[in-house]
């Protein structure tokens, strides 16, 4: 099979002497040619491939990985896990002069569009991740990634279904078992991320032991796509394949990296051991990622390159990932690079996410070990109270997540803000309920000083001091820790002023200037906690009680904010200036410091500037070094860099 790509794409070897892993990358524009047959919107749209392709090059990681074009696969390799008469219906599409005799057969199946180039899509799709399994097994790559459309694991033998047409990754596991054996493949695992269940891949192996399938999926008793109880996770195959199928079916949207952490930590990885595949082929569909519009689950890119690297220790490392759904553009392209960057092993993984997992996780995850200890005895011992004592019951719905039935993508957090606005303003004027309102609705407040340190932040949330501090914080009223930590950079002068601030005695405390300058990087902790939390902390940061009748931060300032920039509140405090740094995830990053007017006394010498105590500096390196964001040595070049730069 040929190489295509440019030439220049193969130089996987790097230039600053560093080794990393031989990565393949399958990407052919011939795929996004499979589209709606009149041009109508859907969500499984030619553009996903290429704004993951786009994002790689632009990151500058498909460079440094082996690239190809894809490649068809031939029908007796389709033949192994799907009938004669499938093949050569998919394979008929590309005859057919008219649309409605395609309509026709598309209609037949559940969820299925197709026009005059779909067939040689499905075949390119399937063809590429065999091509890519076959490579991987013979030791010519160490792992890949196929980027491929339509997806695979929705179809079943004899028919399409759910947007897929073949099933790209069953094909690349029977071909590696029934066709190579000479590459000594006798145990696959796959592993199915998409939101959905895997309900094709699983029928497909069901009483075969060669191949593990573990599917993690929505499935909410039967109600989310693909309907019913195939899902379930009494499904554990059957004949010499029982024990070998794995389903963790979820019981609510809104899952996120603590839900998927929890599975992989506590069935998937001990699973995996003591299966020890050959090689794993990865179900790599994004809509479990934030953001997704049929998902309504919550992975971040840092849960997904996780879940990722704990794969890596099986099998060598020899994965393959095939591209199944995800249908927020920008969630998958994120989603992808933080796994291509993983399989380059040329980082430590960024990142950090804080939720516990739901009550019903650990429900879901306590039966399906129970179930399944008769198989892997390594899942027999009964999880401790202690662990699941750490949990997060569900919060209130506001922004419903979509599903599978509804299939509405209207999640423009934005958009639906501006509507609570609307409907809460008269409540708002006639009773004190602000909090209720600002409760539901999430912002980063991003951090730049003592609160990069998460136990010094948390004293915000639930109260109390840490060492070097003076005063002891109430706490918000809403204590439920951050949803999410984060770190990032932003275009920001970092400086530290005041003689002695309440907290933390003598020495300056850390302000950002509120305008940007593009030559300057301040390194933030973002916090995902509500406005009312927010609120809370602003309250506290300015030396206000958390009682008050009516927020300083509300809706509608925050809609000035994000069009604005910056507003100063008419709270007079230190901190009392809100800056809208951006987005992330739709979110608002929220930073609080000093007014435009405070910056000149700064320079002016109005108000000193001043290097922060030894404490409250300690408190910045714990903050910087704990969060994995820059060694010590680094943290306190860092801090005397902005304590002696005049502004
Ligand atoms: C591959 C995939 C989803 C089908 C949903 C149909 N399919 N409502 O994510
Ligand atoms: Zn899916």
């Amino acid at each position: 099979m040929a190489m295509a790509g440019e030439s220049s794409n193969n130089n996987y070897g790097d230039c600053d002497g560093k080794s990393h892993r031989k990565v393949g990358l399958v990407y052919d524009e011939t795929m996004c040619k499979h589209d709606t047959p009149n041009g109508e919107d859907h969500p499984e749209c030619p553009d996903r491939i290429g704004v993951i392709w786009e994002k790689l090059q632009l990151a500058g990681v498909s460079q440094r990985c082996v690239v190809f074009g894809g490649s068809k696969a031939e029908d007796k390799h389709l033949q192994l896990v799907h009938t004669k008469d499938h093949v050569s219906v998919v394979k008929s599409l590309s005859t057919k002069k008219k649309d409605y005799r395609r309509n026709r057969i598309a209609s037949q199946w559940n969820s299925i569009y197709l026009n005059g180039s779909s067939s040689e899509a499905a075949f390119l799709a399937a063809g590429s991740v065999v091509e890519l399994a076959e490579k991987v097994a013979e030791g010519e790559l160490d792992c890949g990634y196929a980027i491929v459309r339509p997806p695979g694991h929705h179809a079943e033998p004899d028919e399409a279904m759910g947007f897929c047409l073949f099933n790209n990754v069953a094909v690349a596991a029977s071909y590696l078992l029934d066709e190579r054996p000479e590459l000594g493949v006798k145990k696959i695992l796959i592993v199915d991320w998409d939101v959905h269940h895997g309900n094709g891949t699983q029928k497909m192996f069901w009483k075969d032991p060669r191949v593990l399938f573990f599917s993690v999926h929505r499935h909410e008793h039967g109600c989310f796509y693909p309907a019913g109880d195939d899902g379930d996770y009494n499904m554990v195959g059957e004949g010499p394949g029982e024990g070998f199928n794995i389903n963790v079916p979820w019981e609510q949207g809104r899952c996120g990296d603590a839900d998927y952490l929890a599975a992989w930590d506590h069935i998937l990885i001990p699973v995996a051991k003591e299966f020890n595949p050959d090689i794993i082929l990865l179900s790599a569909g994004f809509d479990a990622a934030i953001g997704d519009p049929l998902g309504g689950c919550r992975v971040t890119p840092y849960g997904y390159s996780v879940m990722l690297k704990k794969l890596m220790e099986f099998a060598q490392g020899k994965i393959v990932l095939a591209l199944e759904g995800g249908y927020n553009l920008d969630s998958i392209a994120k989603s992808s690079l933080a796994c291509v960057q993983v399989l380059l092993e040329d980082k430590p993984i960024q990142g950090s996410s804080e939720a516990y997992p739901f009550e019903s996780t650990w429900r879901v995850i306590q039966a399906v070990r129970k179930k399944l200890s008769a198989y892997w005895p390594s899942l027999a011992d009964v999880l401790s109270s202690n662990l699941i004592d750490q949990k997060t019951s569900t919060p209130i719905i506001v922004f419903s997540s979509s599903d599978s039935e509804t299939e509405d993508y209207a999640d423009d957090i934005l958009d639906q803000m501006s509507r609570l606005n609307i409907e809460n303003h008269h409540v708002d004027t006639v009773s004190t309920s602000w909090r209720r309102d600002l409760s539901k609705v999430d912002v980063w407040y991003a951090s730049f000083g003592s609160n990069m340190w998460k136990p010094r932040f948390l004293c915000y949330i639930l109260g109390g001091q840490v060492e070097g501090m003076k005063k002891v914080c109430v706490g918000s009223m809403d204590k439920t820790p951050p949803k999410q930590i984060m770190w990032e950079s932003f275009p920001h002068r970092l400086f530290f002023g005041r003689e002695s601030s309440v907290t933390w005695g003598v020495g300056g405390v850390a302000f950002i200037n509120p305008l940007t300058n593009l030559n300057d990087q301040t390194h933030m902790c973002l916090y995902r906690i509500t406005l009312e939390q927010f609120n809370d902390v602003l309250f506290q940061e300015n030396g206000l009680k958390v009682d008050s009748d009516s927020p300083l931060f509300g809706l509608d300032t925050l809609q000035l904010v994000e069009k604005k920039g910056s507003i100063p509140l008419a709270s007079g405090g230190w901190y009392g200036n809100i800056v809208c740094l951006g987005k992330e995830c739709d979110i608002p990053i929220l930073t609080m410091t000093c007014t435009l007017s405070a910056v000149e006394k700064f320079k002016s010498g109005e108000i000193p500037l001043r290097p922060p105590s030894e404490a409250y500096a300690n408190t910045m390196i714990r903050g910087l070094v704990e969060g994995g964001r820059l060694s010590e040595e680094e943290a306190k070049a860092y801090i005397d860099n902005a304590a002696s730069k005049p502004l």
